[in-house]
């Protein structure tokens, strides 16, 4: 019988070292990025790992086995193959035993990251509370992930499609805590700011090591601890242009009737259209921002064990 989960080999390698390593989603790569780009961005976003001194650790379910590290073979599976399931942590068990091939959220990510003793994670933005949760309940399993999961996640804030202010409260209610790099303004994703302002600010990856010391001398490690990068801001995309169409692409998803697991992709895809790629632009580089700032903490925290 096959494993349910598997490390490669030269991720297994650096954690017995306690050396860096930084785990990677792929929902972004087969979901949240058009194809064939997302292949040559995935391998990108893990050089930008290796390049900061970390070792990268895409994690995604391949033929049934989770696996933490992808070699070329699986990575092109995710971001080509048809039909690859988008797994958030409900899905995961179910995919496996299936043998089927998915791609993993925030929270399915963060769930394998932790599983194998990895404690960096970088995305691109968090899932949260959708914009018409009121009526719909749509709610990112994301949120529920972080507040169970022991581990650092690198990111640009949470989606600019959904409903920040009331991601941001469920944050705090969750126990998640949330520090701005390089800001004390909440990151918009596709913005720099997204309008929102927040408690703690960091400006170095020692601080986060620093923080992540803390957490652990004072059992809080249970929970996730969010690191907000914003995208830097000659590389945002326009205000207005992100206005209008955010309510163009929800109105049309509500329109084509789009919900559940689908609506986070469809408004991306909706996005990366109606922007000509400049959305799909930043997006790039907010990810690999992210990974590159992932694994100086990385390296900062393998350097105080
Ligand atoms: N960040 C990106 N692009 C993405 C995602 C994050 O830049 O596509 C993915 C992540 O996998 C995240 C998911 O967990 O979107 C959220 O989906 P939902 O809202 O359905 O929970
Ligand atoms: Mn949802």
């Amino acid at each position: 019988m096959l494993p349910a989960w598997s490390v490669a080999p030269e991720i297994a390698a650096a954690l017995r070292d306690g050396g860096p390593v930084v785990a990677l989603e792929s929902t972004i790569v087969s979901h949240g990025l058009p194809r064939p780009d997302n292949l040559r961005i995935a391998r990108e976003i893990e050089q930008a790992v290796r390049d900061a001194g970390a070792v990268p650790a895409t994690v995604a379910l391949v033929d049934g086995v989770v696996r933490v590290g992808l070699d070329e073979a699986a990575l092109e599976a995710i971001a080509l193959r048809e039909g690859v399931v988008k797994c958030s942590a409900r899905d995961l068990a179910v995919a496996a035993a299936r043998g089927a091939t998915g791609a993993t959220t925030v929270a399915a990510t963060a769930h394998v990251a932790a599983l194998a003793g990895i404690g960096l994670f970088a995305t691109g933005g968090l899932g949260g509370v959708h914009r018409e949760a009121r009526e719909t309940w749509d709610e990112s399993a994301d949120l529920v992930a972080l507040a169970r999961t022991s581990i650092c996640v690198v990111c640009a804030g949470v989606k600019s499609i959904l409903d920040v202010a009331a991601t941001l409260e469920r944050l705090e209610t969750l126990g998640v805590s949330v520090v701005g790099y390089g800001t004390d303004r909440f990151p918009g994703f596709y913005l720099a700011d997204s309008g929102h302002g927040l408690t703690w600010r960091v400006d170095a990856p020692e601080e986060v090591a620093a923080i992540l010391r803390a957490r652990t001398a004072l059992a809080l490690e249970g929970t996730a601890l969010v690191v907000a990068n914003p995208i830097a801001e000659t590389d945002q995309l326009d205000p207005a242009l992100h206005a209008a169409v955010l309510e163009e692409a929800l109105g049309a998803a509500d329109a084509a009737g789009i919900h559940g697991r689908d609506v986070t992709p469809f408004l991306l895809a909706r996005f990366h259209e109606r922007t000509g790629g400049a959305s799909l632009e930043a997006n790039v580089r907010l990810v690999l921002a992210n990974a590159r700032l992932a694994a100086r903490i990385a390296v900062a925290a393998a350097a105080d064990a």
